[in-house]
């Protein structure tokens, strides 16, 4: 039997070290950590497709005892099968979360609720026979792009404040009254200060928490065709209507241009073009729910 092919092109990509962290973010986390003494709840937005890639909780230690709720936002993304298993993973690390889609209603509901019966908890702690607190202010905080900004405008049913599908849109605090009892504190977007593992950081540039011109387009699209093929997508060989699973990402890229006519002048393919389409495809979910990342087995 003929051997298969090695995949070639991004092994590169192993020892890329790739960081983000702009001077903004370290003036976002002084203004998150002065105003977090401010707030009665903590809610920290990550994206469900890498539940502890996408966290940043040591960040902002000092939220010194706060109440804190994790939000794993974009569900509609990920895989349900890794979803499950990371349902069961938190429950035993004793994490209070939540697994939404920020676009559906029901589920975006169920927030305000938690939020109000995890801060009642917590101060049942130290007075059991303390009053619920009729009005709270909750601070939301993340990686950028995770969906704080549009969490926020579809619980005050309006567009509070400003939401879009490129990572750095927030850029300053802003508080948003989203009910009679509840104001949410939105914050911009701010990643780890070091990302220790590089495929971390592919898959952060994937989901598009970190923006393309730090990674690279081509690297992140390459990146997700390699994840494809690897996992034998079904929906990715539909979509570009592969018969077989491409052998490696160069044969793989050019028939992607040859379907999606990415042609150029004189012969070849416009491989910007291909990235380009691959990256949106995936952002949007067209190449099928992904997961990136597994609960750790110990
Ligand atoms: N598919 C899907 N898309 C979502 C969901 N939540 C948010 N989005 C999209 O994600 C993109 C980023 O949303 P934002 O709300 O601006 O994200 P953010 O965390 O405020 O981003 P920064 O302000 O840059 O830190 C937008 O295009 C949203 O429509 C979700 O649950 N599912
Ligand atoms: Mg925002």
């Amino acid at each position: 039997m003929a051997k298969r092919k090695k995949l070639t092109g991004i092994e590169h990509l192993e020892n890329k070290r790739i960081n983000w962290f702009p001077g903004h973010m370290n003036k976002a986390v002084k203004e998150i950590k002065k105003k977090i003494k401010s707030v009665n709840i903590v809610i920290e937005v990550r994206d469900a497709r890498a539940p502890l890639a996408s966290g940043n909780k040591g960040s902002y230690s000092d939220s010194n005892g706060k109440p804190y709720l994790i939000v794993l936002n974009k569900t509609n993304l990920a895989d349900p099968k890794a979803t499950a298993l990371w349902k069961k993973y938190f429950t035993e690390k004793e994490e209070s979360f939540l697994f939404i889609n920020a676009l559906d209603k029901n589920s975006i509901k169920t927030i305000i609720s938690t939020a109000h019966n995890i801060l009642h908890a917590h101060r049942l702690k130290s007075n059991a026979n303390i009053e619920k607190k009729d009005h709270i202010k909750m601070m939301i905080l993340g990686l950028p792009n995770t969906g704080k900004s549009t969490i926020i405008n579809r619980l005050a049913g309006r567009d509070a404040t400003k939401a879009a599908a490129t990572p750095g849109q927030t850029k300053t605090q802003i508080w948003v009254r989203a009910d009679s009892n509840t104001e949410i504190l939105d914050t911009p977007g701010v990643m780890p200060p070091r990302i220790d593992e590089q495929r971390h950081a592919m898959w952060l540039s994937a989901i598009h928490a970190i923006p393309d011109h730090v990674v690279t387009p081509d690297d992140s699209a390459c990146f997700i065709i390699k994840h494809c093929i690897k996992n034998k997508s079904e929906t990715f060989m539909k979509q570009y209507k592969f018969e077989t699973l491409p052998e490696d990402l160069i044969s793989a890229c050019d028939h992607i241009g040859k379907v999606r006519g990415c042609l150029i002048k004189g012969g070849g393919y416009d491989y910007d073009h291909i990235y380009k389409i691959v990256l949106n495809d995936f952002r949007k979910g067209i190449l099928g729910p992904t997961s990136f990342e597994f609960p750790p087995k110990s």
